[in-house]
């Protein structure tokens, strides 16, 4: 493999000077070649520089999906600052934590999201620039002076990833611009990801999915993306019949809705390069649907927050539904037993653990949580339980750490626990997750009130004020008591079997 780059930023402006009249970004009908989004990124990254941002410092992203994303996204690694991309859907509990955890100093945002941050503004004395894209963000480039380009090496902190955490509050995930590099190379060597590639990116970008994949693959390879402001089944299957798109990446709810969508309508999308699925588990039915339908294998790969994309499915050769694939080349993986951490033989079921210059440098600030995961032979371990078959493929049975994936999204039982238990009625509560079509798995409660009045509807709106909309629990069921095992500890995959049935007791 010839040398690479020593991050995806330096590999973008290596675009944008040989090529900067190349589309980069198609937005809402407005065309962003690779110069006009250099010109933005390095005006970002003077303005930082203006503002007193150092190398090392910490600025947040926290609006939804535009070009002025990416150009802040880009800017702020050209001025040796780190990203902390920031769910849009965070309320208040959530964005107090992040701010204040990564002791953020400047945050780009929107109108849509800033009332929210301006609500605890208060108790983030380190915030101390909000700039609203618009004229506030002209505004600011607009102060700015000349920019001096310093590319980042590939050893600095690149991007700060909120994660879900085990003690409900999030781990922010170090990830350095080689790691970024490393994984993002493989990914287009995997699939064959090419300059003349346009990716259709309705994923939005504050995630790995969006973000490390889907835009860092653009810039590494030179090609363009369509970018939505966020998925919609209907605007997609017309992008899609359009017939310039030639790869398209979803969680499995959008291939759930597209496959909706196409139930609906008699026109067919053409034939594409490529469709992948990741963040959640792709049903096998869902990708036998897709392909009598859309005539087209989906390719399902592996990927978190910590490590970018672990396992793939192969490009040429057999996707197999239910099934994660192999490593990507120059990483590994293998199965280790829960308890004895010895390396399991193909179909039995163990932890899945990976390594490789992929994988990240440990979580901010938390080196207990760092020391629990990644060994100091560099296997990190994932917390997702599956095996191998004795042909290379793995498979995704379950997880070792207690965690509800709705609709790609994570969801720690025990954040929404923490809130929940302050609702006035609720003497005890345990949340899991339980199957749902749409979203793969949706956020449920058990209940024992100390308050006969109290409503499930209550209940479900309580969190509406502290926390992302998703993780609100969808269903809220009353119980007399938690199952607990004789240490008190409850019970939860009894409480998910009392849920499913009915009761729980
Ligand atoms: C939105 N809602 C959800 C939800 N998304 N509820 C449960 N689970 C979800 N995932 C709720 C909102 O709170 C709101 O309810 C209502 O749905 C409408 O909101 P919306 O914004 O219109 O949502 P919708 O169109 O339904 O969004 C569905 C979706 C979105 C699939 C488009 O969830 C999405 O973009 N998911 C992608 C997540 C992602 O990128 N994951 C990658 C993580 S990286 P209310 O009541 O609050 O108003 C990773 C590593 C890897 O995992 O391997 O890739
Ligand atoms: P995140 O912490 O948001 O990066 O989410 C990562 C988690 O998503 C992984 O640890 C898995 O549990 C899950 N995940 C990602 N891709 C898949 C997949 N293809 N199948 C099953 N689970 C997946």
């Amino acid at each position: 493999m010839a040398e690479l780059p020593a991050s995806v930023v330096e590999a973008f402006v290596g675009h944008a000077k040989r090529t900067p009249e190349r589309t980069c970004l198609l937005f809402e009908g407005d065309e962003w070649s690779y110069g006009r989004l250099l010109e933005r990124a390095e005006g970002f990254a003077a303005a930082l520089g203006r503002q007193g941002i150092v190398k090392g410092e910490r600025v947040a992203l926290f609006l939804g999906n535009s070009p002025d994303f990416l150009a802040a996204y880009l800017g702020t690694h050209l001025a040796g600052a780190v990203i902390v991309p920031v769910n849009t859907a965070y309320k208040r509990t959530e964005l107090r934590h992040i701010f204040d955890d990564a002791g953020i100093r400047l945050c780009l945002t929107d109108g849509e999201r800033r009332p929210e941050l301006e609500g605890v503004r208060e108790s983030l004395p380190e915030l101390e620039t909000v700039v609203e894209v618009g004229e506030g963000m002209d505004k600011f480039l607009a102060e700015a002076g000349p920019y001096k380009r310093v590319l980042p090496q590939g050893d600095d902190l690149a991007n700060i990833a909120y994660t879900s955490g085990t003690t409900g509050r999030s781990k922010g995930a170090m990830l350095l611009h080689r790691n970024l590099v490393a994984n993002v190379a493989a990914v287009c060597e995997a699939w064959r990801w090419e300059q003349r590639d346009r990716l259709l990116l309705t994923l939005p970008l504050f995630h790995t999915h969006g973000l490390t994949v889907g835009a860092h693959g653009t810039f590494f390879t030179g090609a363009s993306a369509e970018l939505h402001r966020r998925f919609d089944a209907d605007a997609v299957y017309n992008v899609l019949l359009v017939g310039e798109t030639t790869m398209f990446f979803g969680v499995p709810t959008m291939y759930t809705r597209l496959l909706r969508e196409a139930r609906s309508r008699d026109e067919r999308p053409g034939p594409l390069r490529l469709y992948v699925a990741g963040s959640a588990p792709l049903s096998p039915a869902a990708f036998a649907e897709f392909e009598e339908l859309f005539g087209e294998r989906i390719l399902e790969r592996y990927g978190m927050t910590e490590t970018g994309m672990n396992l793939t499915n192969p490009y040429d050769g057999e996707r197999r539904p239910g099934t994660v694939g192999g490593p990507f080349s120059g990483q590994e993986a293998r199965v280790a037993g829960v308890k004895s951490r010895e390396v399991l033989e193909p179909e039995e079921v163990g932890e899945i653990e990976v390594r490789g210059a992929h994988v990240f440098a440990g979580y901010w600030r938390r080196p207990d949580a760092t020391e629990e995961s990644l060994g100091a032979d560099g296997w990190f371990r994932t917390g997702d339980l599956g095996s191998v078959s004795d042909d290379g493929y793995y498979t995704i049975t379950g997880r070792a750490k207690e965690l509800i994936i709705s609709g790609g999204y994570n969801v720690y039982p025990r954040e929404v626990e923490e809130v929940l238990e302050s609702c006035p009625g609720v003497a005890e509560v345990a949340v899991v997750g339980l199957p749902d079509e749409e979203y793969g798995e949706k956020v449920a409660a058990a209940v024992v009130r100390d308050d006969p009045g109290l409503e499930a509807g209550k209940v479900m709106d309580f969190c509406r004020d502290d926390l992302a909309g998703y993780k609100r629990p969808r269903e809220v069921v009353f119980v007399d008591e938690l199952p607990r095992n004789a240490l008190g500890k409850v019970q939860k995959h009894l409480v998910r079997e009392g849920l499913v049935e009915g009761e729980v007791n």
